[in-house]
C-alpha cells in the first residue's frame, strides 16, 4: 500500500453497527496522517443515532475527507428474513452493490484502492474486480475468528466446534451463506487489515502468516491496536467524578456491547447479583437492539427498589458510553464484558482482567483470546441469561478476587482453566467441592 507520488485516494466502506464503524474511523484517523486523501462511503438511512453522530462529529472534525452517501433500495425486513436491524443493512448494502458502481467510478481523483467491511466482501468484490480497482478488506473481529472464518466451512483444529458463533450452525440462515460467500472471495482481495497485534494474538497470527491455514489467503496486516479519536470522547461528567471517588482497582466495569439487548426481568437479576456482590460496580444498561427506541427511562426498566438498592454501591448509565475513558480510569479493577472484539482490545491495552460472558457471534472465539492469554476467565458455554442473580454475585466476587492489578497483562499471568464457570467460582471463593477437569490459579509477577 505504498506509493511513489504519494498522491493515493482511498474509499472506506463500512458497513453497519458501531463494533463495525469504529475501527474504520480509527483507521481513517490514522491514514489521515500518512497523506492520503480519504473518501467515507455512508449508507443512508443510517441504522443508531449513536453511528449517526459518530459520522457527523467525525466528518466536522475532518473536513478533508470527502463524504458519498449511498443510498440502497430497501429490504423489507419480513421477506428477508432477517430480525437485527443491523444484519438486515448488511444485506440491504449487499444487494444493492451494483449501486455502488457508479459512485466508485466518478470519484476524483481516481481511487487507488478501497477499503471493504468484511461483512460485504462478495459482494462488492464483483463490482471492484470489474473496475480493476484493488480491495482490502477490514475485519472487525479477532484474528482467531478471522482464521476459521478463512477455512469455513472446514473449522480449523484450534477452534473448538463448542465455540462456534451459533448461527453458523444453520446451514440455511442467510447469514451463514454470506459468511460462506464472503470467505470464499477471501482470495480475490489484496489483503485484510486487522485490529489485533503480535502481542495479543501470536499464535492466530502465526497461523494466519504461515500459510498452511487456507489456499490463496492474502496477506494480513495486524494494525492495532487502533487508538480511538479524540472526538469519541463524550463528557461523562457523573461517571467520571463517581469513578474518581472510588478506590484503585475497586470497580467492576459492566457492559454488553452495542447490539445485545437484554429483557427487563433478565436486567433486573443482574442488577440484584451485582448488589449482592457487595463490589462497586459501573453498569452500562441497553433494554433495546438499536438505541433510537430506547424510551424508557432506568427508574422504569430497574424500578424503585432496585434503584435504590444500587445507590450504595454501583452507578448505572443507559447512553453509549465512552468506553476507553472509563477503562483508563484507576478505579477499574475488572471487567464484566461480552467480548465483542473492540471491547477485548480495549481491556487487553488497559491491562483490566475480563469476565467474559459471550452471548452470540463470535464473541465466544475472541473470548479464548483472553483465556488463553491469561488475563481473565470466560464462560465456556453458551450460557444465556437466565442465571439467577445468586450467580452472579460469585461471578461478580470472581472478578474482583481475579485483580491481580492493572496495566501488566502481558507481563504477568493470573491464569485459571476450569472445565467452566461453576468450577471457578469453587475454586475462588472454597464454597463446594466440584470435579475439577483442570484448574491452576497462580497469580505472580
Ligand atoms: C456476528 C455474528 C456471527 C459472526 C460474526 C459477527 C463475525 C464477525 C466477522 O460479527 O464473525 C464476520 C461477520 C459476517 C461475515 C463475515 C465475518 O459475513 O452473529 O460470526
Amino acid at each position: 500500500m505504498s506509493s511513489s507520488d504519494g498522491n493515493l485516494h482511498v474509499a472506506l466502506l463500512p458497513s453497519s453497527g458501531m463494533g463495525h464503524l469504529l475501527p474504520y474511523l480509527r483507521l481513517a484517523a490514522s491514514l489521515i496522517h500518512h497523506q492520503l486523501s480519504l473518501t467515507l462511503i455512508t449508507t443512508h438511512p443510517i441504522v443508531s443515532s449513536a453511528e449517526s453522530q459518530l459520522i457527523s462529529t467525525f466528518l466536522s472534525a475532518f473536513p478533508q475527507i470527502t463524504q458519498k452517501k449511498f443510498t440502497p433500495i430497501p429490504l423489507d425486513s419480513v421477506a428477508a428474513n432477517i430480525t437485527d436491524p443491523f444484519q438486515l443493512q448488511w444485506e440491504t448494502i449487499r444487494q444493492s452493490a451494483h449501486l455502488l458502481s457508479p459512485l466508485i467510478s466518478s470519484s476524483s481523483p481516481p481511487l487507488s484502492f478501497i477499503i471493504t467491511d468484511v461483512t460485504l466482501m462478495s459482494s462488492v468484490i464483483s463490482v471492484t474486480a470489474k473496475l480493476c480497482l484493488p480491495n482490502y478488506i477490514l475485519f472487525t473481529s479477532s484474528a482467531r475468528m478471522l482464521s476459521l472464518f478463512s477455512c469455513f466451512p472446514s473449522i480449523p483444529s484450534s477452534i473448538p466446534k463448542e465455540s462456534l458463533p451459533p448461527i453458523l450452525l444453520d446451514s440455511n440462515s442467510s447469514f451463514t451463506k454470506n459468511f460462506s460467500d464472503n470467505s470464499g472471495s477471501l482470495k480475490h482481495f489484496n489483503g485484510v487489515l486487522i485490529n489485533s497485534f503480535e502481542e495479543l494474538e501470536k499464535e492466530p497470527l502465526k497461523m494466519l502468516a504461515s500459510g498452511n491455514l487456507t489456499k490463496g489467503l492474502p496477506p494480513v496486516f495486524p494494525l492495532g491496536h487502533f487508538l480511538p479519536l479524540e472526538l469519541e470522547r463524550i463528557s461523562l461528567l457523573a461517571p467520571l467524578k463517581w469513578l474518581e471517588n472510588q478506590e484503585e482497582s475497586s470497580v467492576v466495569y459492566v457492559s454488553f456491547g452495542s447490539r445485545t439487548a437484554i429483557s427487563k426481568e433478565q436486567i433486573r437479576e443482574l442488577g440484584n447479583g451485582l448488589v449482592l456482590s457487595g463490589c462497586k460496580f459501573l453498569w452500562v444498561v441497553k433494554s433495546k437492539v438499536v438505541d433510537k427506541e430506547e424510551e424508557e427511562g432506568l427508574d422504569e426498566i430497574l424500578g424503585h427498589q432496585l434503584m435504590k438498592k444500587i445507590e450504595n454501591n454501583g452507578l448505572v448509565v443507559k447512553e453509549w458510553v465512552d468506553q476507553w475513558q472509563i477503562l483508563s480510569q484507576k478505579a477499574v479493577g475488572g471487567f464484566i464484558s461480552h467480548c465483542g472484539w473492540n471491547s477485548v482490545v480495549e481491556a487487553a491495552w488497559h491491562g483490566i482482567p475480563v469476565l467474559g460472558w459471550p452471548q452470540q457471534g463470535d464473541q465466544m472465539i475472541n473470548a479464548e483470546v483472553i483465556e488463553a492469554g491469561g488475563w481473565g476467565l470466560c464462560m465456556k458455554s453458551w450460557v444465556k441469561w437466565q442465571s439467577k442473580a445468586q450467580t452472579l454475585v460469585r461471578v461478580v466476587r470472581i472478578c474482583r478476587d481475579l485483580n491481580c492489578g492493572r496495566g501488566r497483562v502481558f507481563g504477568r499471568i493470573a491464569f485459571i482453566a476450569v472445565a467452566d464457570i461453576t468450577d471457578a467460582i469453587a475454586v475462588i471463593t472454597g464454597i463446594a467441592v466440584v470435579n475439577f477437569t483442570l484448574f491452576i490459579v497462580y497469580c505472580g509477577y
